[in-house]
């Protein structure tokens, strides 16, 4: 059998405001746009998506929060409604997704002889996070393909953001292990923001774009570097600075998403291609694809 492989790794942030400004049949709540940025920028990644033979979408996310270990989901389907509890008026999405669970199971045993304490989410009623829908909404609205999702075990409290890196590292690394076993082609998906400060105060209007804007200007700053040395390929650089990064602008990377996913492509040093960057209720987000196929790696922003 031919070695699998990743063929993209996108950064990919999960704003439910976003599903919302989109109107997709799948969401009950009704909206008049907004965040045309971030939005035309996911819209342009998922047609180079379309483009790109792959098996499934590997996705780790913030939003399924783990205290004991990292759980994979190991059921063929979830169906459910999943609502957002900070924000239940923009998002109450029906989803009915396909979940890959030869693979995630190989991620799961990968990811145990690596000494990392993992299980896989077989109760039925499990609701999917809003994070993983968001995401794979907005990279693949089809939703043809299954995947498969991490949850992040969130003991940074407990550890350090330091020792939550290595784990990070170690989980991604088992997860290529898996892939290359498995024979697939697979897309890998961190879901997260970066700088994450929030507004207090939604605007009456959500969608209302003369009320977003950047929080914080210093978050602004260190959200340019980071995107900077994105676009250097200096990933090496980006995952030594990662914990001042998180503590200064109290970032989503704390959940290990970006670090686990480098780990797995063996940390590129190759551009990345940027496909835009917007605030929203304050936080920055930015929307990215490592390529590692050098005949379709573009410079896209
Ligand atoms: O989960 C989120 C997020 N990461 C960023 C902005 C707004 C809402 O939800
Ligand atoms: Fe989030």
């Amino acid at each position: 059998m031919k070695k699998g492989e990743i063929v993209l790794g996108c950064l990919a942030p999960h704003p439910p405001h976003l599903v919302y400004a989109e109107n997709p049949p799948q969401n009950e709540a009704f909206s008049e746009g907004g965040w045309e940025t971030l939005r035309w920028g996911y819209a342009k990644l998922a047609r180079k998506l379309k483009t790109i033979d792959y098996d499934a979408i590997v996705i780790f996310t913030p939003h399924w929060q783990t205290y004991i270990g990292t759980h994979f989901l190991g059921l063929p389907g979830f169906k459910s409604k999943s609502v957002d509890p900070v924000f239940p008026n923009l998002f109450r999405y029906n989803y009915d997704l396909k979940v890959d669970v030869e693979l995630a199971e190989a991620m799961h045993e990968e990811t145990a002889k690596a000494g990392i304490i993992t299980k896989m989410m077989r109760n039925p009623d499990f609701r999917v996070d809003y994070g993983t829908i968001t995401s794979c909404h907005l990279l693949n609205p089809d939703w043809d393909k299954p995947i498969v999702t991490i949850s992040s075990n969130r003991n940074s409290h407990y550890y350090s953001n330091e020792v939550m890196i290595e784990q990070a590292k170690a989980l991604g690394e088992a997860c290529m292990k898996a892939i290359e076993k498995s024979g697939k082609k697979v897309v890998l998906v961190s879901s997260h923001s970066l700088s994450h400060r929030h507004f207090v105060t939604e605007a009456p209007l959500p969608e209302d774009m003369s009320r977003e804007h950047i929080y914080n200007h210093s978050q602004y700053v260190w959200d340019m570097k980071i995107i900077e040395m994105f676009r250097e390929g200096k990933m090496q650089e980006v995952v030594d600075i990662m914990p001042e990064y998180t503590e200064q602008t109290i970032a989503e990377t704390e959940a290990g998403g970006l670090i686990w996913m480098m780990a797995a492509m063996g940390v590129p040093s190759y551009p990345a291609e940027i496909y835009g960057y917007q605030s929203v209720i304050g936080t920055g987000n930015c929307i990215a694809c490592w390529d590692p196929n050098t005949n379709t790696r573009e410079l896209v922003l």
